[in-house]
């Protein structure tokens, strides 16, 4: 059992766990913004509940390359509510896919039970805003921002820059009072970063994990995998199930995926052989 409270509830971490994604963003990439409303977003989170999710991550603000930035008060707007609403209906860990302070605080108190930042705590404020509310922290890399990062894509050694960059951001938290045991790294797959850097990445998994972190993956339909397969975004299923097995078996523990289902069955099964076989 490796056990980590998230807000009001536990997960074993030694276990793998699916993340389900809730954009409430108008532009998101690949479900069109079709969850958007209160109501659709329900129906969403409890139709991933059903499919065995243990986290659903709820995002108000598209990073995806060239997406165009939210104010603070258009993201309090979207997410909130949704939270909220999420946390009254369901018994599940909500997450809350911010770089903004007040979003940060907001959600931790309707209840959200991690916060999940793709900028790992850069922007003004949201080191502390973090720190206050006592949550784990998932710290993402990411190369550059949202508008910039794929002429960013330079690195000496993409894993050894990436392993820095965490590492240092671990210290500052730990400064302000956060416990690493509170800490999860996301090495950014897709972000400021090329097919070949990306592939490197997932094939050192385990360094993460090796400095002594739970470890959170995110690739589900991203470029990665339509580069490698030559797929449209609407047929990458597989490419993406094929790329999160190989993180599992390098020893990360939570997938940030839109199909739950495929995943949840997928990773039971891998998790039942190493344990039982
Ligand atoms: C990630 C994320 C990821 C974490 C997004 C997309 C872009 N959060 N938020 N890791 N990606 N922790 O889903 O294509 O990889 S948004």
């Amino acid at each position: 059992m490796s056990l980590m409270l998230f807000g009001d509830k536990s997960l074993d971490l030694s276990l793998p766990h699916v993340m389900g994604i809730l954009n409430v963003t108008p532009d998101s990439f690949s479900d069109g913004g079709a969850f958007n409303s209160l109501d659709a977003a329900l129906r969403q989170s409890e139709k991933m509940i059903q499919e065995g999710g243990s986290i659903i991550d709820v995002g108000g603000e598209s990073t995806r390359p060239g997406a165009s930035p939210v104010s603070t008060q258009q993201e309090l707007d979207r997410v909130l509510p949704i939270v909220e609403a999420i946390k009254k209906r369901f018994d599940i860990v909500v997450s809350v896919d911010t770089s903004t302070p007040e979003v940060i605080r907001g959600s931790a108190a309707l209840g959200a039970g991690l916060i999940n930042d793709v900028r790992a705590l850069e922007r003004d404020g949201a080191l502390q805003a973090a720190a206050e509310t006592g949550l784990p922290i998932c710290l993402m890399h990411m190369k550059g921002g949202p508008q910039t990062m794929q002429s960013q894509a330079e690195y000496v050694s993409v894993v050894d820059d990436v392993v820095s960059y965490l590492s240092s951001r671990v210290e500052l938290c730990e400064s302000v009072g956060i416990s690493r045991s509170r800490l999860i790294l996301d090495p950014g797959i897709g972000f400021g970063k090329t097919l070949s850097h990306n592939l490197s990445l997932l094939n050192h998994t385990e360094v993460f994990k090796s400095l002594g972190f739970e470890v959170l993956i995110g690739l589900s339909r991203k470029t990665m995998i339509g580069e490698a397969l030559g797929l449209p975004v609407e047929e990458r299923l597989y490419g993406t199930m094929g790329a999160n097995a190989s993180a599992y078996l390098k020893g990360a523990r939570i997938f940030r995926v839109h199909d739950v289902k495929p995943h949840v069955e997928m990773l039971a099964l891998m998790s039942r052989i190493e344990r039982e076989g």
